[in-house]
């Protein structure tokens, strides 16, 4: 028998308690704080935002496993044991952010928001609609969540551009990569969509000066950005900033660099932007249970496990 501790923060943890039961009656489920036992039993630690420190006092920990995909919150520990740290990759996630994101891309792309002002005011005004083969997004991440993004807009007809660390080759994506690659891909993208981690590299990478570079001439005529990566990315003074001069016509926001957003925030108000509580993939235990079980279960099978934090680098 295994004992696999929930460390759960901010989050239901029961849900995930009794997916676990269910799904490996084999194991020694523990919760933390109220059903810890002797820390020494802990093999593996199955966490969401655990308080920093927590993880240290585990001495015999196999392997930290992220109940989330990203991981910045655990990598921001000073004392994280040198233990594999393993995160969430899962079709469940990754198709409630492709959900998130082609809707979102869709509201800007018919005008959804202008056509709801109408519908309040009564008016029967038809604009016109240009074709999503006009419209350029791009992606800034082109991981798991970033790919399957731009193969579902692909397939309904958006021209996608794409931006990641190193060279990507995806069809039809016309892939920018690294410092140089960055300029060149914002000029083409009319709507920007964020799904990059949250690194020492990317922190306020969502700035005036990035917004400034955005497509804003296109099919469109304006630029759009949708961040559901991690609020660590963006700088809320500078979104604002660029809605107010024009440069940027909305945003919607996912992710904030203070969660929950503060209430005195002026983002809340602003008719240009559209905030959702950091759900654009929600972490659903009765699917991602699994996912996090089988990594056990592969570790304890003496193979490494899969999609492992590179501490380097910081994804
Ligand atoms: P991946 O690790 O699969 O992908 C990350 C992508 O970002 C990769 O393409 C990577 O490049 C790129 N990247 C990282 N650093 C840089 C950099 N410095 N410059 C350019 N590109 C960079 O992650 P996922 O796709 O699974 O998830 C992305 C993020 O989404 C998570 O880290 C998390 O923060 C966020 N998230 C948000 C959720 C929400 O509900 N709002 C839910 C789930 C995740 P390369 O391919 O070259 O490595
Ligand atoms: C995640 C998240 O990283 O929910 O999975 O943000």
């Amino acid at each position: 028998m295994t004992s696999i501790l929930l460390a759960i923060m901010g989050w239901d943890p029961k849900g995930w308690e009794q997916r676990f039961r269910a799904l490996a009656p084999q194991h020694d489920i523990r919760v933390w704080p109220d059903a810890v036992g002797d820390p020494a039993d802990i093999r593996y630690a199955c966490v969401w935002k655990p308080p920093a420190g927590l993880l240290a006092g585990f001495p015999n920990l196999k392997a930290i496993l992220s109940l989330g995909a990203g991981a910045d919150d655990l990598l921001a520990d000073p004392e994280l044991p040198d233990v594999p740290v393993v995160r969430i990759v899962d079709p469940d996630l990754t198709m409630r952010m492709t959900e998130y994101v082609v809707l979102h891309v869709l509201m800007y792309h018919r005008r959804q928001r202008l056509y709801d002002a109408q519908q309040r005011e009564r008016r029967w005004l038809e604009h016109s609609q240009p074709v999503a083969s006009e419209v350029v997004v791009g992606i800034m991440g082109l991981g798991v969540l970033g790919t399957s993004a731009a193969q579902m807009l692909q397939r309904i007809g958006f021209k996608v551009v794409g931006w990641s660390r190193t060279p990507k080759a995806l069809p039809g994506v016309e892939a920018f990569h690294g410092a140089r690659g960055l300029e060149p891909f914002l000029r083409q993208s009319e709507i920007l969509v964020c799904l990059l981690p949250a690194t020492p590299a990317t922190r306020g990478i969502v700035n005036l000066d990035l917004l400034h570079k955005l497509g804003r001439h296109g099919a469109l005529q304006g630029a759009y950005l949708i961040n559901a990566g991690r609020g660590a990315l963006q700088v809320d003074a500078d979104i604002l900033a660029a809605l107010e001069e024009g440069s940027l016509a909305g945003a919607v926001l996912d992710v904030f660099p203070t969660e929950p957003l503060p209430i005195e925030s002026p983002l809340w108000g602003h008719p240009k932007v559209t905030i959702t509580p950091h759900n654009a993939a929600q972490a659903v235990p009765q699917t991602l249970a699994m996912s996090v079980l089988q990594q056990i279960d592969r570790i304890e099978r003496g193979h490494p496990p899969e999609n492992t934090i590179d501490r380097a680098i910081g994804y």
